[in-house]
């Protein structure tokens, strides 16, 4: 562990960071080895979430909207960090270069200072990725990043785990399509302590958020905001930035949160048994019974 390197990045040097959160991103680097080493100062506690995850389909306009947000709270005095979480579809190539071009926030010269910006390629990474996710986002705090937004594409399981590793999750949407709540969205929509409904500029978007509020009252458990936006034509983005930064912990989602994340610890913890080979080979002749390779694995 190159211990100079590390210090750098937590002393505010951007290269060494983008290193260093390489390094965990690989796993060539260990999060908890680093704070048994490194330096690290005291840093005073903000007090509300330091990591706030951003959800939703493709599309809806969240790196827009995160831009938005980034501008208003950095402008305000805030070291912030985004996390781009990046499926990299072969398909598109990823999501990386359309959102490089969407957060312009960071080419603002009396901003820079207090925005940091970087991706994860989910595909490249051999790792769990919302336990890498979660060791990032602690190293950042380390660095003096105080609020880490993460931004993921709410589909899939994975990405539903990068959001339930933060301390909030905004759920953004669109306008509706006529199609309701549909099931499938239920289970995001169930971590939601917030739900912003972005593209306010167009038709549906006030009935969505009717809709999703009515789904809201019929559940069980506490109501979260449900936000009207337009980061088009930045109607909406104040209030939202307001209300996001100090959104209160309802607990409504505690439950379900950690159940994600429990998950995450357990697949982790399979994966890296150094037992874990030889199990295979046991499984693959049927010498032994998944419930026997989950009692082995899992137990330890
Ligand atoms: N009409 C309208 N379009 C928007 C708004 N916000 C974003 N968009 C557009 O929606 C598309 C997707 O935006 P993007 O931020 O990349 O969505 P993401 O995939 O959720 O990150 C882009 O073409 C944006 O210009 C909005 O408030 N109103
Ligand atoms: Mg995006």
């Amino acid at each position: 562990m190159n211990l100079g390197l590390i210090n750098d990045a937590i002393n505010g040097d951007r290269r060494s960071l983008a290193r260093t959160l390489s390094g965990i991103e690989n796993g060539t680097l260990n999060i908890m080895e680093i704070q048994q080493n490194a330096d690290i100062p005291h840093r005073i506690d903000s007090g509300n979430w330091k990591s706030l995850a951003i959800t939703g389909a493709p599309g809806v306009g969240k790196s827009c909207l995160i831009d938005k947000l980034l501008s208003i709270w950095a402008g305000s005095g805030i070291k912030i960090a985004l996390l781009a979480i990046d499926p990299s579809s072969p398909r598109t190539g990823g999501a990386l270069l359309g959102d490089r071009v969407r957060i312009t926030s960071v080419d603002d010269d009396s901003l820079k200072e207090n925005i940091y910006i970087r991706s994860i390629a989910t595909r490249k990474s051999s790792g769990n990725v919302p336990l890498i996710v979660a060791d990032m986002v602690e190293f950042l705090h380390m660095a003096g990043w105080e609020r880490v937004v993460i931004e993921t594409v709410g589909s899939g399981q994975s990405e539903v785990r990068c959001a339930a590793i933060a301390d909030r999750i905004v759920v953004v949407e669109g306008p509706a399509r006529g199609d309701g709540v549909q099931a499938e969205k239920a289970g995001l929509l169930e971590l939601a302590d917030a739900v912003i409904v972005n593209k306010s500029d167009l038709k549906g978007a006030e009935k969505h958020a009717e809709e999703l509020l009515e789904s809201f009252e019929l559940g069980l458990g506490d109501v979260p905001p449900v936000m009207l936006t337009s980061a088009l034509n930045e109607t909406g983005i104040s209030e939202a930035a307001d209300a996001l930064l100090d959104l209160p912990d309802t607990g409504r989602s505690v439950r379900a949160r950690w159940r994600e994340r429990l998950l995450a610890h357990y697949e982790r913890k399979i994966l890296e048994s150094p037992d874990l080979e030889e199990i295979l080979s046991l499984l693959a002749v049927g010498s032994i019974s998944v419930d026997e390779a989950i009692n082995t694995l899992g137990g330890q």
